[in-house]
């Protein structure tokens, strides 16, 4: 057996700040992989597979250029077994590494296959931290020791306390510590957004070999302009491009959704932050560097919105996956088993709002948080799709989408599948939200007002028929009283014609 270490990058670990990239020490291989198992265990969008494998080669090829050994396996090498399992095992045995050691993975499926095959291979073997998050799930654990219920806003205050953000002494800067309710405009007409910041490498060598490997795939893409950020360089670069021309009007547009402007000034930084290309608290830093030197150009409560959303819903959400897989993935709370509608893979739908925010989604493997909550995740609610189903679609389709951030949002905050783990409530809403947000209902075939008729909002029907055919789990539910207390006023009759269209629209759900 020789002395050599053998250590695996993941495909979400790409952050050279690692103290593992501190220098290149002797007798030490990094190898990262292209495998099937990785590419397929959802159908993944075109350009998440292409985002995730032009990434992972830009990072080994840097590494290598730092004077790095890099092992790197492309999806078609013959020796590829294409499992990380399988491959590691080769790699182990064909070299006489003395020792294995991976960085703890982000997900739960990925940590049970590495302790699996560190127990199986002949060498030592060790996890180290992957130094990415602010905080770890034993920190979430004790911020909601003695509570009965995790609450986001206590987290957000003791992380902004604990890294000392947007604080004035031990006080919140500006006295308040969640500036949410000014964050919730519509996009003015005549209003245009600055253009969102893209990248054009060509990946047809890429493409090529996802179709060679037979890899299933949803979604399209220009193969000679692939616009995502793929680098650190890249990354850094998007955010600067955020922190110069999106951050001052952030948290004003937050929600508002539109059908000529698909991101808005959201920051597309997701894909950079989950893949550890630029870590969390770098980006808050700049953010707040951005406001501090911004003359009073970018407000407080626009800074606040989007620190919220890094420091606060993303290390929640951390801490709730890890604090309840493997049980959460099983979660089904309304016993939900309808199928998801074909259009969700097509977005030819009459609903433009499903349709818009659909076909954004296959077009950029993106769209932004109100569309993934209350438009696609509001409808599948409202029809009782089954919650497997639905996981699988936002596991796949977002090129941001890893297990660890997807479930809890999906399952959870969306679905209430988790029965109110992440949220006191069910996000669902009529046709009302939509239309006060968006500019989808003013050419839609539906008619947002209307229940009833061929011209009736599906929204609006399967609104009130979801609260009516969830009495026995929500009716005691103290943040939806409204509903229910609108339902109790309402006449027998018109309960019974709502329920008798729902199931109208129900039954007929592929020809919406
Ligand atoms: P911005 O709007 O610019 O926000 C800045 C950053 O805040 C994001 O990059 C992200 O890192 C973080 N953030 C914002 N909201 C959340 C949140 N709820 N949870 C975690 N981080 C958040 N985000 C993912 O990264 N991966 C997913 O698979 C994912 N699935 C989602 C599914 C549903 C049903 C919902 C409602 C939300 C989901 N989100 C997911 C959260 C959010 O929609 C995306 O992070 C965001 O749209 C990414 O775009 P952006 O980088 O332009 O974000
Ligand atoms: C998403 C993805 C894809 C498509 N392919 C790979 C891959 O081939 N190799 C790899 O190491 N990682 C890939 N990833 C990311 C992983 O699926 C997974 O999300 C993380 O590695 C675990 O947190
Ligand atoms: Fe969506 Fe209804 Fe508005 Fe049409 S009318 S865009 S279906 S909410």
């Amino acid at each position: 057996m020789s002395n050599r270490t053998l250590r695996l990058v993941l495909g979400d670990q790409l952050s050279i700040n690692h103290s593992w990239f501190k220098e290149p020490t002797p007798y030490v291989d990094y190898v990262l992989m292209e495998v099937h198992s990785e590419a397929s265990y959802v159908p993944h969008h075109i350009q998440k597979i292409v985002a995730f494998f032009c990434a992972m080669r830009e990072f080994a090829s840097s590494l290598e250029k730092l004077g790095f050994s890099v092992r790197y396996i492309k999806l078609n090498d013959p020796s590829n077994r294409q499992s990380l399992a399988a491959n590691i095992e080769s790699l182990v045995s064909a070299h006489g590494y003395s020792r294995f050691e991976y960085q703890q993975p982000d997900e739960y499926r990925v940590s049970l296959e590495l302790e699996t095959i560190s127990k199986k291979v002949s060498c030592k073997t060790a996890a180290v931290p992957s130094e990415h998050f602010l905080t770890s799930p034993e920190f979430f654990r004790s911020v909601f020791e003695g509570h009965k219920r995790y609450v986001m806003e206590l987290f957000y205050r003791k992380v902004r306390e604990r890294y000392n953000l947007l604080m004035d002494g031990d006080k919140p800067l500006g006295g308040r510590w969640n500036f949410d309710a000014e964050n919730r405009k519509k996009l003015p007409a005549n209003h245009t957004p600055p253009r969102p910041i893209e990248f054009a490498r060509n990946v047809s060598d890429i493409v090529e070999m996802l179709h060679t490997e037979a890899i299933r795939s949803i979604g399209t893409l220009d193969s000679s302009r692939f616009t995502w950020p793929v680098t650190r360089e890249e990354s850094l670069q998007t955010l600067d491009y955020f922190c110069a021309e999106l951050l001052p009007l952030f948290g004003t547009y937050q929600d508002a959704m539109h059908s000529e402007h698909r991101f808005l000034y959201h920051s597309k930084l997701s894909f950079a932050l989950n893949t550890h290309l630029i870590s969390p608290l770098e980006v808050i830093n700049a953010a707040i560097h951005a406001f501090e030197h911004s003359k009073g150009a970018i407000s407080l409560a626009q800074i606040e919105g989007f620190v919220r959303q890094i420091a606060g819903w993303r290390e929640f959400m951390r801490g709730i996956y890890w604090t309840h897989m493997p049980d959460f993935k099983k979660l089904n709370f309304f016993r939900n088993t309808r199928r998801l509608p074909g259009y969700f893979w097509t977005g030819q739908t009459k609903m433009n709002c499903l349709k818009q925010a659909i076909t954004q989604s296959l077009e950029e493997g993106y769209a932004h948080h109100i569309q993934r909550l209350m438009v696609t995740g509001n409808f599948a609610l409202l029809a009782g799709i089954n919650p497997d189903e639905i996981d699988e679609w936002y596991l796949g389709i977002y090129i941001d989408a890893i297990e660890w951030v997807q479930l809890p949002n999906t399952r959870g905050m969306s679905q209430f599948a988790d029965g109110g783990i992440v949220g006191t409530k069910p996000y669902c809403s009529s046709a009302q939200y939509i239309n006060k947000m968006s500019n989808y209902c003013s050419s839609c075939f539906y008619n947002y007002k209307e229940k009833f008729g061929d011209r009736g909002c599906p929204f609006n029907t399967l609104y009130w028929d979801f609260l009516m055919r969830n009495k026995e789990l929500l009716e005691r539910n103290p943040r939806i009283g409204m509903g229910y207390q609108l339902l109790a006023k309402m006449p027998e009759k018109d309960k019974k014609s709502i329920a008798q269209k729902a199931s109208e629209v129900l039954d007929n759900i592929e020809d919406l």
